[in-house]
Protein backbone atom coordinates (compact mmCIF):
# COMPACT_ATOMS: atom_id res chain seq x y z
CA UNK A 1 0.00 0.00 0.00
CA UNK A 2 0.93 3.26 -0.92
CA UNK A 3 0.53 6.76 1.26
CA UNK A 4 -0.88 8.31 -1.41
CA UNK A 5 -2.58 11.30 0.36
CA UNK A 6 0.47 14.17 0.07
CA UNK A 7 1.30 12.72 -4.03
CA UNK A 8 -2.74 13.75 -4.12
CA UNK A 9 -2.41 16.71 -2.24
CA UNK A 10 0.46 18.30 -4.93
CA UNK A 11 -1.41 17.17 -7.69
CA UNK A 12 -4.44 18.81 -6.58
CA UNK A 13 -1.94 22.17 -6.12
CA UNK A 14 -0.80 21.42 -9.81
CA UNK A 15 -4.34 21.50 -10.83
CA UNK A 16 -5.53 24.73 -8.94
CA UNK A 17 -2.43 26.45 -10.48
CA UNK A 18 -3.17 25.40 -14.11
CA UNK A 19 0.72 23.94 -14.02
CA UNK A 20 0.10 21.60 -17.01
CA UNK A 21 4.21 20.56 -16.42
CA UNK A 22 3.88 19.64 -12.89
CA UNK A 23 0.53 18.19 -13.29
CA UNK A 24 1.88 15.46 -15.72
CA UNK A 25 5.16 15.09 -13.73
CA UNK A 26 2.80 13.80 -10.87
CA UNK A 27 0.74 11.97 -12.78
CA UNK A 28 3.56 10.16 -14.28
CA UNK A 29 5.40 9.74 -11.27
CA UNK A 30 2.33 7.86 -9.44
CA UNK A 31 2.17 5.56 -12.60
CA UNK A 32 5.85 4.84 -11.41
CA UNK A 33 4.87 4.13 -7.80
CA UNK A 34 2.46 1.87 -9.44
CA UNK A 35 -0.87 3.55 -8.31
CA UNK A 36 -3.48 2.25 -10.31
CA UNK A 37 -4.45 5.22 -12.93
CA UNK A 38 -7.64 5.09 -11.93
CA UNK A 39 -6.91 6.21 -8.58
CA UNK A 40 -5.30 8.86 -10.20
CA UNK A 41 -7.79 10.19 -12.57
CA UNK A 42 -10.73 9.75 -9.82
CA UNK A 43 -9.12 11.01 -6.62
CA UNK A 44 -5.85 12.95 -8.44
CA UNK A 45 -7.58 14.89 -11.11
CA UNK A 46 -11.53 14.40 -10.88
CA UNK A 47 -11.90 14.77 -6.89
CA UNK A 48 -9.38 17.85 -7.15
CA UNK A 49 -11.37 19.27 -10.21
CA UNK A 50 -14.54 18.73 -8.55
CA UNK A 51 -13.15 20.94 -5.49
CA UNK A 52 -12.08 23.26 -7.07
CA UNK A 53 -15.74 23.92 -9.07
CA UNK A 54 -16.83 24.45 -5.03
CA UNK A 55 -14.02 26.63 -5.01
CA UNK A 56 -15.34 29.10 -7.74
CA UNK A 57 -19.33 28.29 -6.88
CA UNK A 58 -18.15 29.85 -4.08
CA UNK A 59 -16.33 32.92 -5.23
CA UNK A 60 -12.69 31.66 -4.28
CA UNK A 61 -11.44 31.46 -7.62
CA UNK A 62 -12.20 32.81 -11.00
CA UNK A 63 -12.68 32.06 -14.43
CA UNK A 64 -9.31 31.95 -15.72
CA UNK A 65 -8.25 30.08 -12.87
CA UNK A 66 -11.20 26.98 -13.37
CA UNK A 67 -10.23 27.44 -17.33
CA UNK A 68 -6.65 26.89 -16.96
CA UNK A 69 -6.53 23.77 -14.34
CA UNK A 70 -9.52 22.01 -16.64
CA UNK A 71 -7.12 22.44 -19.41
CA UNK A 72 -4.07 20.97 -17.13
CA UNK A 73 -6.63 18.39 -15.95
CA UNK A 74 -7.58 17.62 -20.26
CA UNK A 75 -3.62 17.21 -21.15
CA UNK A 76 -2.70 14.75 -18.49
CA UNK A 77 -5.21 12.81 -18.86
CA UNK A 78 -5.10 12.52 -22.54
CA UNK A 79 -0.97 12.22 -22.48
CA UNK A 80 -0.12 10.48 -19.46
CA UNK A 81 -3.21 8.56 -18.22
CA UNK A 82 -5.31 7.64 -21.37
CA UNK A 83 -3.04 5.29 -23.13
CA UNK A 84 -3.37 3.09 -19.49
CA UNK A 85 -7.09 3.41 -18.94
CA UNK A 86 -8.13 1.16 -22.14
CA UNK A 87 -11.60 1.06 -23.27
CA UNK A 88 -13.15 1.99 -20.47
CA UNK A 89 -10.88 5.58 -19.82
CA UNK A 90 -12.49 8.30 -21.33
CA UNK A 91 -16.20 8.16 -22.27
CA UNK A 92 -16.84 4.99 -20.11
CA UNK A 93 -20.08 6.99 -18.35
CA UNK A 94 -21.50 7.55 -21.30
CA UNK A 95 -22.18 10.22 -24.25
CA UNK A 96 -23.07 13.71 -23.34
CA UNK A 97 -23.58 15.97 -26.13
CA UNK A 98 -23.57 19.56 -25.29
CA UNK A 99 -24.25 23.07 -27.53
CA UNK A 100 -25.45 26.66 -26.97
CA UNK A 101 -28.55 27.28 -28.21
CA UNK A 102 -29.69 29.39 -31.68
CA UNK A 103 -28.56 33.04 -31.62
CA UNK A 104 -26.84 32.80 -28.62
CA UNK A 105 -22.45 32.96 -28.98
CA UNK A 106 -21.99 32.70 -25.18
CA UNK A 107 -19.64 29.33 -25.20
CA UNK A 108 -17.31 29.86 -22.25
CA UNK A 109 -19.76 28.38 -19.43
CA UNK A 110 -20.26 25.56 -21.71
CA UNK A 111 -16.62 24.74 -22.52
CA UNK A 112 -16.29 24.52 -18.53
CA UNK A 113 -19.09 21.97 -18.41
CA UNK A 114 -18.12 20.21 -20.92
CA UNK A 115 -14.74 19.96 -20.25
CA UNK A 116 -15.71 18.74 -16.24
CA UNK A 117 -17.38 16.12 -18.01
CA UNK A 118 -14.56 14.96 -19.67
CA UNK A 119 -12.12 14.94 -16.84
CA UNK A 120 -14.98 12.76 -14.92
CA UNK A 121 -15.42 10.18 -17.65
CA UNK A 122 -17.81 11.24 -20.60
CA UNK A 123 -17.14 11.05 -23.53
CA UNK A 124 -18.20 15.00 -24.79
CA UNK A 125 -19.42 15.65 -28.09
CA UNK A 126 -19.88 19.41 -28.52
CA UNK A 127 -22.44 21.06 -31.19
CA UNK A 128 -20.31 24.71 -30.26
CA UNK A 129 -22.51 27.89 -30.74
CA UNK A 130 -26.03 29.10 -32.18
CA UNK A 131 -27.08 25.65 -32.78
CA UNK A 132 -30.86 25.20 -34.47
CA UNK A 133 -33.16 23.09 -32.65
CA UNK A 134 -33.36 20.87 -35.24
CA UNK A 135 -29.47 20.57 -35.67
CA UNK A 136 -29.92 19.17 -32.01
CA UNK A 137 -32.60 16.25 -32.42
CA UNK A 138 -30.82 15.64 -35.87
CA UNK A 139 -27.37 14.97 -33.70
CA UNK A 140 -29.46 13.39 -30.98
CA UNK A 141 -30.57 11.08 -33.88
CA UNK A 142 -27.30 10.00 -35.14
CA UNK A 143 -25.07 10.16 -32.37
CA UNK A 144 -27.72 8.88 -29.40
CA UNK A 145 -26.24 10.07 -26.34
CA UNK A 146 -27.80 9.53 -23.56
CA UNK A 147 -27.43 12.97 -22.32
CA UNK A 148 -27.96 15.70 -24.44
CA UNK A 149 -26.88 19.47 -22.48
CA UNK A 150 -28.42 22.55 -23.66
CA UNK A 151 -26.76 26.20 -22.57
CA UNK A 152 -28.28 29.68 -23.16
CA UNK A 153 -26.78 32.81 -21.76
CA UNK A 154 -29.32 35.51 -23.21
CA UNK A 155 -33.45 35.60 -22.06
CA UNK A 156 -33.68 36.42 -25.61
CA UNK A 157 -32.63 32.80 -26.14
CA UNK A 158 -34.38 30.57 -23.17
CA UNK A 159 -37.06 30.00 -25.52
CA UNK A 160 -35.21 27.58 -27.46
CA UNK A 161 -34.40 25.04 -25.29
CA UNK A 162 -38.13 24.43 -25.36
CA UNK A 163 -38.01 24.32 -29.39
CA UNK A 164 -35.25 21.70 -28.56
CA UNK A 165 -37.29 19.38 -26.35
CA UNK A 166 -40.44 19.64 -28.59
CA UNK A 167 -38.63 18.66 -31.51
CA UNK A 168 -36.77 15.65 -29.54
CA UNK A 169 -40.92 14.83 -28.87
CA UNK A 170 -42.07 15.33 -32.27
CA UNK A 171 -39.11 13.00 -33.65
CA UNK A 172 -40.26 10.36 -31.15
CA UNK A 173 -36.52 10.41 -29.58
CA UNK A 174 -37.75 12.20 -26.12
CA UNK A 175 -37.43 9.27 -24.13
CA UNK A 176 -34.41 8.13 -25.11
CA UNK A 177 -32.24 11.23 -24.05
CA UNK A 178 -32.04 13.06 -20.77
CA UNK A 179 -32.49 16.43 -21.02
CA UNK A 180 -30.29 18.92 -18.71
CA UNK A 181 -30.07 22.48 -18.94
CA UNK A 182 -27.61 25.30 -17.99
CA UNK A 183 -26.90 29.03 -18.39
CA UNK A 184 -26.86 32.00 -16.33
CA UNK A 185 -30.71 33.31 -16.70
CA UNK A 186 -32.09 29.15 -16.45
CA UNK A 187 -33.63 28.44 -13.02
CA UNK A 188 -34.80 25.10 -12.08
CA UNK A 189 -38.12 26.41 -11.97
CA UNK A 190 -37.81 27.12 -15.84
CA UNK A 191 -36.25 23.58 -16.52
CA UNK A 192 -39.06 21.96 -15.32
CA UNK A 193 -41.66 24.02 -17.13
CA UNK A 194 -40.64 22.99 -20.27
CA UNK A 195 -40.34 19.22 -19.43
CA UNK A 196 -36.24 18.93 -18.99
CA UNK A 197 -35.14 16.45 -16.75
CA UNK A 198 -32.88 18.50 -14.69
CA UNK A 199 -30.93 22.09 -14.21
CA UNK A 200 -27.51 22.13 -13.21
CA UNK A 201 -26.46 25.59 -11.90
CA UNK A 202 -22.62 25.28 -12.74
CA UNK A 203 -19.92 22.86 -14.52
CA UNK A 204 -19.21 21.09 -10.63
CA UNK A 205 -23.24 20.60 -10.51
CA UNK A 206 -23.34 19.22 -14.55
CA UNK A 207 -20.80 16.17 -13.30
CA UNK A 208 -23.48 15.51 -10.15
CA UNK A 209 -26.47 15.41 -11.95
CA UNK A 210 -25.28 13.54 -15.00
CA UNK A 211 -24.03 10.66 -12.65
CA UNK A 212 -26.90 10.70 -10.79
CA UNK A 213 -29.52 10.98 -13.80
CA UNK A 214 -27.34 7.45 -15.31
CA UNK A 215 -27.23 5.87 -11.96
CA UNK A 216 -23.07 6.09 -11.71
CA UNK A 217 -21.76 6.72 -8.09
CA UNK A 218 -19.37 9.36 -8.74
CO1 LIG B 1 -22.77 38.60 -23.11
N1 LIG B 1 -24.35 38.87 -22.01
N2 LIG B 1 -23.70 39.36 -24.64
N3 LIG B 1 -21.08 38.36 -24.03
N4 LIG B 1 -22.00 38.19 -21.45
C1 LIG B 1 -24.30 38.36 -20.65
C2 LIG B 1 -24.84 36.95 -20.57
C3 LIG B 1 -25.20 39.42 -19.88
C4 LIG B 1 -25.85 38.88 -18.60
C5 LIG B 1 -24.35 40.69 -19.61
C6 LIG B 1 -25.18 41.80 -18.97
O1 LIG B 1 -25.87 42.50 -19.65
N5 LIG B 1 -25.09 41.94 -17.66
C7 LIG B 1 -26.24 39.81 -20.98
C8 LIG B 1 -27.50 38.96 -21.04
C9 LIG B 1 -28.70 39.65 -20.45
C10 LIG B 1 -29.85 38.73 -20.51
O2 LIG B 1 -30.32 38.37 -21.54
N6 LIG B 1 -30.31 38.31 -19.33
C11 LIG B 1 -25.39 39.68 -22.24
C12 LIG B 1 -25.66 40.31 -23.47
C13 LIG B 1 -26.86 41.23 -23.47
C14 LIG B 1 -24.87 40.12 -24.61
C15 LIG B 1 -25.06 40.76 -26.00
C16 LIG B 1 -26.49 40.83 -26.50
C17 LIG B 1 -24.40 42.14 -25.92
C18 LIG B 1 -24.60 42.98 -27.16
O3 LIG B 1 -24.06 42.68 -28.18
N7 LIG B 1 -25.41 43.99 -26.98
C19 LIG B 1 -24.18 39.87 -26.90
C20 LIG B 1 -24.98 38.70 -27.50
C21 LIG B 1 -24.17 37.88 -28.43
C22 LIG B 1 -24.90 36.60 -28.76
O4 LIG B 1 -24.78 35.66 -28.06
N8 LIG B 1 -25.66 36.61 -29.83
C23 LIG B 1 -23.19 39.36 -25.91
C24 LIG B 1 -21.87 39.02 -26.25
C25 LIG B 1 -20.91 38.60 -25.37
C26 LIG B 1 -19.45 38.36 -25.76
C27 LIG B 1 -19.26 37.78 -27.15
C28 LIG B 1 -18.71 39.69 -25.67
C29 LIG B 1 -18.96 37.47 -24.56
C30 LIG B 1 -19.08 35.97 -24.86
C31 LIG B 1 -17.76 35.33 -25.19
C32 LIG B 1 -17.89 33.83 -25.24
O5 LIG B 1 -18.69 33.21 -24.57
N9 LIG B 1 -17.05 33.24 -26.06
C33 LIG B 1 -19.96 37.82 -23.48
C34 LIG B 1 -19.75 37.58 -22.11
C35 LIG B 1 -18.37 37.09 -21.72
C36 LIG B 1 -20.75 37.82 -21.15
C37 LIG B 1 -20.64 37.75 -19.61
C38 LIG B 1 -19.86 39.00 -19.18
C39 LIG B 1 -19.96 36.55 -19.02
C40 LIG B 1 -20.54 35.22 -19.45
C41 LIG B 1 -19.61 34.13 -19.02
O6 LIG B 1 -18.83 33.62 -19.81
N10 LIG B 1 -19.62 33.81 -17.72
C42 LIG B 1 -22.17 37.77 -19.18
C43 LIG B 1 -22.38 38.48 -17.86
C44 LIG B 1 -22.50 37.53 -16.72
O7 LIG B 1 -22.87 36.38 -16.88
N11 LIG B 1 -22.25 38.03 -15.58
C45 LIG B 1 -22.85 38.24 -20.41
C46 LIG B 1 -18.70 32.87 -17.13
C47 LIG B 1 -19.24 31.45 -17.27
C48 LIG B 1 -18.27 30.47 -16.62
O8 LIG B 1 -20.44 31.40 -16.61
O9 LIG B 1 -21.71 31.21 -18.74
O10 LIG B 1 -22.92 31.47 -16.54
P1 LIG B 1 -21.79 30.95 -17.31
O11 LIG B 1 -21.73 29.36 -17.16
C49 LIG B 1 -21.82 28.73 -15.89
C50 LIG B 1 -23.24 28.38 -15.49
O12 LIG B 1 -24.21 29.24 -16.02
C51 LIG B 1 -23.39 26.96 -15.91
O13 LIG B 1 -22.10 26.43 -15.70
C52 LIG B 1 -21.12 27.41 -16.05
C53 LIG B 1 -19.92 27.19 -15.18
O14 LIG B 1 -20.21 27.34 -13.82
N12 LIG B 1 -23.80 26.59 -17.26
C54 LIG B 1 -24.35 25.36 -17.48
C55 LIG B 1 -23.69 27.22 -18.42
N13 LIG B 1 -24.16 26.45 -19.40
C56 LIG B 1 -24.57 25.30 -18.86
C57 LIG B 1 -25.13 24.15 -19.41
C58 LIG B 1 -25.44 23.10 -18.55
C59 LIG B 1 -25.20 23.19 -17.20
C60 LIG B 1 -24.66 24.31 -16.64
O15 LIG B 1 -25.96 21.94 -18.95
C61 LIG B 1 -25.93 21.64 -20.26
Amino acid sequence: MHDMEPLFKEMEEALENGNVKELKRLAQSALDKKIDPHDILNQGLIGSMLKLGTKFKNGEVYIPEVLMAARAMNETVADVLKPLLGAEGLGFKGKFMIGTVKRDLHDIGKNLVGMMLKGAGYQVIDLGVDVQADVFVQKVKEEKPQIVGISALLTTTLGEMQAIIAGLKAAGLRDSVKVVVGGAPVTEKFAMEIGADAYAADAASAVEISNRLLGKER
